[in-house]
């Protein structure tokens, strides 16, 4: 799946800017043109733009609508690409349906024949979320939607819209690139998807050197440099046909699991650094390059090396920097809050009904992601209930779909309601969010050494596989200070960092730790979330809090 690209043989058109928009019934189709609508931002969630709570709070479908024309030739397929909308979306051009998107975070990508003249664009966002979606929801009498994650629902366009145009014959509509490394030879396999009668590779390294000329297959490059955090180098693949060209960035890198270290080239790795959120004042989940370029600036400052995207995928444009700028990724597919069963039975509640979506948000999670070097792991879920025996069967169907499709080690985040859980022996690596001294003996700083002790120590030994403590974390809002340390003061969360810290140093298998959440986020309200989640190391406009300066030293200091 490529990301659009605009050159000599393709053009792009960014439809981005202000849409028109309304709420609308079920049943509403966009034979004629919307009437009634007020002026909505794209990229953005429609809810950060709203002053009214019955709308910023709206359960149902929304329209978005936009007319546009573009020169349009012959030799063209032209294709509507929309980044990602909140959440399952039906697509109209001129009245007529084009497409549905089944999910809230991956791209929806569709041929469309635009007509000489003006056209009309209607995207009608569905943003209620049931046990058929991911995330996974219930909606309640009085259309009052129910959700178990805790983040905004957020609804809109999320992501670029897009129009791009491909030649008729011998576009390039995909391309592969899988990196072999040996201890003195490194490989490439290249395969791209293409009707052309002929494919030319050619490698450019990162002053523009051409260290390879040929066919897609096999590759042998006449230098190489591996891609690392501390040197993110990236090469250029140039693929031309007689009609197309493309240019897909890669970094060869190689990676590894044993039962206790977690190997990046090679040479075991410590992952330091945050879950983190598509989240911003006015935007919501609205990609936007600046927010997306201070949060790498904030990632390199505070010597992180890695993130999560929890929940769900982020995107592309952020994995892009996450390539550039040297940062590992774990990437999550959107299945959090399939934890419905709990207190009530697995086979009555979602069982099974969001399984088909998940298997098939996770392919095209692969089919997006798999040429980025900074994807080190797929996490397939965040927080399942595994504790429930039926639950096994349906991992068992997730992990064989996502090995069938990749190399990379495989986790889930927090498959451990240990010793309940039913499903540890699936990852190949252990990760776990644990919140000792927060929502458990609240206030009490000193049962964290002992309890972390006793979970990390009791995995390793029933498991033997490499732990990362992808979640630990405490509400801190900026500003509140206490002597001693109070929960939800400043000194509180320095302090929790610190005592969790201790004990993940004395367990070597521990290789990694992502503290919750890079900065403050928005949530539903409710009363433990004073205007939301504030785990945040930064605040939600991304300014540090204290805890900050005693992460940048330990991070600097780990390696
Ligand atoms: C968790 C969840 C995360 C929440 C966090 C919290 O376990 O995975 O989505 O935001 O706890 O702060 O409660």
């Amino acid at each position: 799946m490529l990301y659009p690209k605009l050159n000599e043989k393709r053009e792009l058109y960014n439809l981005n800017g202000l849409f028109r928009y309304r709420e609308v019934a079920d049943d509403y189709q966009p034979t004629s043109p919307a009437e009634g609508t007020r002026p909505i931002a794209v990229p953005a969630s429609m809810n950060e733009q709203m002053t009214e709570h019955e709308h910023r709070e709206y359960v149902g479908k929304v329209l978005y609508e936009k007319n546009f024309a573009i020169p349009v030739c012959d030799k063209c397929e032209y294709r509507l690409r929309i980044g990602a909308t909140g959440h399952r979306a039906e697509i109209f051009l001129n009245g007529e349906k084009i497409g549905d998107n089944d999910n809230g975070f991956l791209p929806f990508d569709v041929e469309i024949f635009p007509v000489a003249g003006e056209n009309r664009l209607t995207v009608i966002i569905d943003n209620r979320l049931t046990f058929e979606t991911l995330p996974v929801g219930i909606i309640r009498e009085g259309n009052k939607q129910d959700i178990r994650h805790d983040f905004y629902n957020y609804t809109g366009i999320h992501r670029d819209c897009l129009i791009y145009s491909l030649p008729k014959c011998g576009a390039i509509r995909d391309i592969t690139i899988d990196t072999f490394v040996d201890d003195d030879e490194k490989k490439l396999h290249v395969s791209v998807e293409s009707n052309a009668k002929t494919v030319r590779c050619t490698v450019l390294d990162m002053t523009g050197n051409i260290v390879y000329d040929g066919a897609s297959g096999d590759v042998s490059l006449s230098a190489s440099h591996l891609w690392s955090p501390e040197d993110p180098y990236l090469y250029t693949l140039r693929v031309t046909t007689e009609t197309d060209r493309y240019d897909q960035r890669f970094g060869i890198r190689k990676v590894e699991v044993t039962s206790d270290s977690f190997l990046l080239n090679g040479k075991p790795i410590h992952l330091k650094g945050f879950g983190m959120h598509e989240d911003a004042p006015l935007l919501g989940k609205g990609n936007c390059s600046a927010v997306n370029v201070r949060d790498f600036e904030l990632l390199k400052w505070i010597n992180a090396n890695c993130i999560r995207t929890s929940h769900y995928p982020y995107a592309e444009e952020i994995l892009d920097l996450a390539d550039e700028y040297g940062i590992l990724v774990i990437d999550e597919v959107q299945a959090v809050g399939i934890n419905w069963w709990r207190g009530g039975s697995f086979a009555e509640d979602h069982g099974y009904r969001a399984l088909p979506l998940h298997k098939r948000c996770i392919e095209k999670l692969i089919a997006r992601d798999k040429n980025h070097p900074s994807v080190i792991m797929w996490s397939l879920s965040n927080e399942p209930g595994t504790e429930e025996p039926e639950c096994r069967r349906y991992f068992e169907e997730i992990f064989a779909t996502a090995r069938a499709l990749t190399k990379l080690p495989l986790t889930v985040a927090e498959c451990t309601a240990y010793p309940d859980s039913k499903i540890e022996d699936l990852p190949d690596v252990l990760c776990i969010n644990r919140y000792f001294s927060w929502y458990t003996d609240s206030g009490e700083l000193s049962v964290i050494e002992p309890q972390m002790n006793h979970i990390l120590t009791a995995l390793h030994k029933d498991f033997n596989k490499p732990i990362i403590v992808t979640e630990f974390g405490a509400d801190t809002i900026a500003g509140f200070h206490s002597l001693p340390a109070e929960m939800f003061s400043e000194e509180y969360q320095y302090r929790y960092l610190e005592e969790n810290c201790k004990e993940i140093d004395r367990h070597p298998y521990c290789v990694g730790e992502l503290v919750w959440n890079f900065a403050d986020f928005r949530t539903k309200q409710e009363v433990r979330r004073p205007g939301g989640n504030k785990k945040g190391i930064f605040t939600r406009d991304r300014e540090p809090k204290m805890a900050a300066f005693f992460l940048k030293d330990r991070f600097a200091k780990l390696k």
